[in-house]
Formats: structure tokens, sequence, C-alpha cells
């Protein structure tokens, strides 16, 4: 039983490294995501002998104690009443391989970051002292992106440029939302009022999906859009052409801040202007505040 399952565990472990292990999500186009790939493929490296240790025993049990095989009935006796040395083995194993992955989780959160939102002063910041910021503004029932050092401009797809810290500022105009930018391995939640930071360093150009992952409403499931990582020059490029595209619009938007107010007439620093009214009538909620 031993040789067998030293053998198929080893066997296991490799084909699983080699044809799986690279191809677990998050996949590897941040830091943050390649990070939890490796964790996943730690964790799941362990488990496999482990499970793989339960089947030996399993088909070991099977044919040994198979009925066709005749011979009296299994009634207990002093066999069934425990077996000192196998116990110990198997408490104290699990015991080090729940505790040994207890610590290399907590070292990896604290080392590599999870990729999740870590509130206004994060703890745990990355080593670039020069990351680009992207504020991530969340409402019912979409996701724009605010590019502070580009103007201010808005745009309603994310674009980043490859090789470069980035620092999300998530935040929302109305309801609880998730900004959960899945190949990123990022994922933060979006609260009105609140900015909440997370850290990515991209590494790999692609293309990648944004979902929201907290219920928010009616089209919930309808909120997501799609981003993208670009080589530097070629993101240089698509940020000087956009913040002039927008121009026209980006007036239009409050100052870069890092929460909004969201209502258009009820409070000042509201993200939508009350000064200049592109709205409706019908659009105005509320006491209709005097135009200056
Ligand atoms: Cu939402």
């Amino acid at each position: 039983m031993l040789v067998i399952w030293l053998v198929a565990a080893a066997v296991v472990d490799i084909v699983y490294a080699l044809a799986v292990g690279p191809h677990v999500p998050p996949g590897a186009m941040t830091d943050t995501a390649h990070s939890a790939q490796f964790d996943f493929n730690v964790l799941i490296e362990i488990a496999l002998p482990v499970m793989i240790g339960v089947w030996v025993y399993l088909g070991y049990a099977i044919w040994t104690w198979r009925a066709s095989r005749g011979g009296p009935d299994p009634v207990g006796g002093p066999s069934a009443r425990g077996h000192l040395p196998a116990q110990i083995a198997w408490i104290s194993g699990t015991t080090v391989i729940v505790l040994a992955l207890f610590v290399f989780g907590t070292v990896q959160l604290t080392v590599a970051g999870a990729g999740g939102g870590e509130g206004p002063t994060p703890l745990w910041t990355p080593s670039s002292h020069n990351p680009l910021v992207v504020q991530v503004i969340a409402q019912q029932w979409k996701f724009t992106y605010r590019y502070p050092s580009f103007g201010g401009m808005e745009t309603t797809q994310l674009v980043l440029p490859d090789d470069t810290t980035v620092s999300f500022h998530v935040t929302s105009l109305d309801v609880i939302h998730d900004f959960w930018a899945y190949q990123l391995g990022v994922k933060a939640d979006a609260n009105p009022g609140q900015d909440n930071v997370a850290f990515a360093t991209t590494q790999q150009l692609g293309s990648f999906t944004v979902r929201c992952d907290e219920l928010c409403g009616l089209w919930h499931g309808a909120m997501y859009n799609t981003g993208v990582i670009l080589p530097k020059s070629a993101f240089a490029t698509w940020a000087s052409t956009t913040e002039s595209q927008l121009a026209a619009n980006t007036k239009f938007l409050p100052p870069f801040a890092w929460t909004y107010t969201p209502d258009a007439n009820g409070a000042d620093g509201g993200f939508y202007p009350d000064t200049v009214d592109p709205y409706s009538n019908v659009e105005v909620y509320g006491a209709q505040k005097v135009k200056t």
C-alpha cells in the first residue's frame, strides 16, 4: 500500500503540476492573480496525496474484505478497536498539514497581498511608489473608470498598461456593489461614501472581465464589462487620445474626489452636477436647487 500510494501520489502531483497547474484560475495576468493561482496549486498538490491515500486504502479494504472471498463476517474484535501507530500517524500528519497551510496562507496574504480591498488606508502596500491610480465607480448598473492622472477623464472600459502597479480606488454612487476583475485577481467591495483600495501589478497582455459581485438590484446580473491590458506605449497613446476626445464630457463631471455624493441636487459635491443641467426636469429628484 505504501509503495502504491507513494508512486501514485508522485505521478498525480507531477501530472497536475505540468498539465493543470498553469491553467488554474484566475491565471497570471497580474501578480495578485498569479499569487492566488500559486496558492491554489499548493493546496491542491498537498490535498492530492491525501485523497489518493484514502482511495488506496479504500481499494485495499474492498479487495481484502470482499464478500466473495468468504471468511467470517466482520464482527469486530481486537483489530477493530484501534491501531495506535496508525492513529498517531493520522492525527499528527493531518495536524501538521493543516497548521502548515495555515502559516502558508497567512504569510502569502501578508507578503503577496490578496488582491482584495483594504479600505481607505491599506495595510499592505506594493513596493512601487508610483502606482497608476484608477478610480472604479460602481452604480446601478454599470462600472465606470476615472483616471485622475489623465485630466480626471472617465471611461466605460478599464484600460491598463502592462508591467505597471495599479492602485484601484473603488467606490459607489448608490448602493453596495463589488468590483471583481476576475483575471486580475482583484475583488473589492464598492460602497457609497467609501474609498476602498486594492493593488495589482499587471504582467500579461490581454482582455479580462469585470463583474459586480454583490447583489445590487434588478440588473445586477447584467452589471459587467470588459477591460484590456495594453503595452505601455499603446496605453499612453490610448490615454492621451481618449483624454482629449472626452474633454468636452469631462468638464461636466465634478472635480476628481475619492468619493462622490450621488444625488443630482440634494448635496454639494454630487457626482451629477447641479449647476450645469444636462438632465431633463423629470430626472431631477427632490426640490430643485436655484441655478447660479
Ligand atoms: Cu452591482
